[in-house]
């Protein structure tokens, strides 16, 4: 297989846009390409800054380069959960993110320790609220309210992500079967800002495949975790993904216009009807906009857990 541009070796043939090139010029086709997507969805501009969540994948690394290669004042934030289920997980991931940083003395990362800001780590807690095996919810709840309070304290304009199009199709193809309309309304390459302290989302690579962003850190040479965390194992999502791959097998594409036609259909207006954007207020404890009726949902998580301990003192005595 020839690059199309200059005739060497192809590093990669995207069968679905009929398109192979070389690890001179992929690089340089997936920088364009970004590019073309920040503008196309508003993402950002060049004079706003950007917070990249940084997981030490594959994913997030690729995009925190070229965001940093397209001249966008862009910085990281990590956020250490504590997951060590004997292979040190957030330990090794970290070192991945660090590393990648210590590269890019022009860009900072934040880390943020959840054990040491909140005394206990993500399977803790789960062990805690008595799902120890599924510990998701909690996590992204933690997550987002974390990665929220960096981008607003540190005032960055805009939180990007490094979810791929293979992440979009599992979760849109989740949407669809269970018709969860709500979640369909909400699924967006860019979800605004509020204006009240939840920062503009975006996602830079939602039209890339798994497959090119992989491609993009071996050619750039970025070290990366390659294990999953070990909770995904069993995952709903990695067993959509699976699906869609046969499909993307038998008919190369599949996965792109799956999801690229459902944003064309979101831009005709399909799911706008019947929308009611929730009352946002600010929650009493942190602050961040919460539609809850007191606490947002992460500092009723805190409190019940604290109280859950008192009770359990109490019981003791
Ligand atoms: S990090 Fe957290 Fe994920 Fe691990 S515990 Fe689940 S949500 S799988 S992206
Ligand atoms: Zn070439
Ligand atoms: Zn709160």
């Amino acid at each position: 297989m020839r690059c199309r541009k200059c005739g060497s070796t192809a590093a990669i043939n995207m069968r679905q846009h009929r398109l192979a090139l070389c690890a001179v010029h992929f690089p340089e086709w997936l920088l364009e390409q970004t590019q073309r997507i920040i503008q196309k969805y508003r993402m950002f501009t060049p004079d706003e800054r950007v917070l990249v969540a940084v997981s030490g994948g594959k994913d997030s690394l690729a995009l925190w380069d070229v965001l940093i290669r397209l001249g966008y004042r862009a910085d990281g934030v990590y956020i250490d959960l504590g997951i060590d289920d004997g292979s040190g997980y957030s330990a090794r991931s970290k070192d991945k993110a660090v590393a990648f940083a210590a590269l890019h003395p022009e860009v900072h990362l934040t880390i943020v320790d959840i054990p040491g800001l909140y005394g206990e780590s993500i399977p803790q807690v789960a062990q805690r609220r008595r799902r120890p095996h599924r510990p998701c919810s909690i996590c992204g709840l933690i997550k987002r309210h974390e990665m929220n309070r960096v981008a607003f304290e540190g005032g960055y304009d805009v939180l990007a992500t490094g979810h791929n199009l293979d992440d979009e199709a599992a979760t849109l193809f989740g949407n669809v079967l269970h018709w969860q309309v709500d979640y369909l309304r909400h699924q967006s390459p860019v979800l605004p800002a509020d204006g009240q302290g939840l920062a503009r989302k975006v996602k830079p690579f939602c039209r890339f495949y798994e497959r090119e962003t992989a491609a993009y850190t071996l050619i750039r040479g970025i070290d990366y975790i390659e294990d999953e965390c070990p909770y995904a194992v069993g995952a709903t999502s990695l067993a959509h993904k699976a699906t869609l791959a046969q499909m993307e097998h038998d008919a190369p594409g599949t996965k792109m216009h799956f999801y690229t036609n459902f944003l064309k259909a979101k831009e005709t207006g399909l799911f706008a009807a019947g929308e009611i954007a929730p009352e946002l207020r600010p929650c009493p404890h942190c602050g961040q906009p919460t539609s809850a009726p007191d606490l947002c949902n992460f500092c009723r998580l805190w409190e019940e857990l604290l109280t859950e301990e008192s009770s359990m003192d109490i019981e003791r005595i």
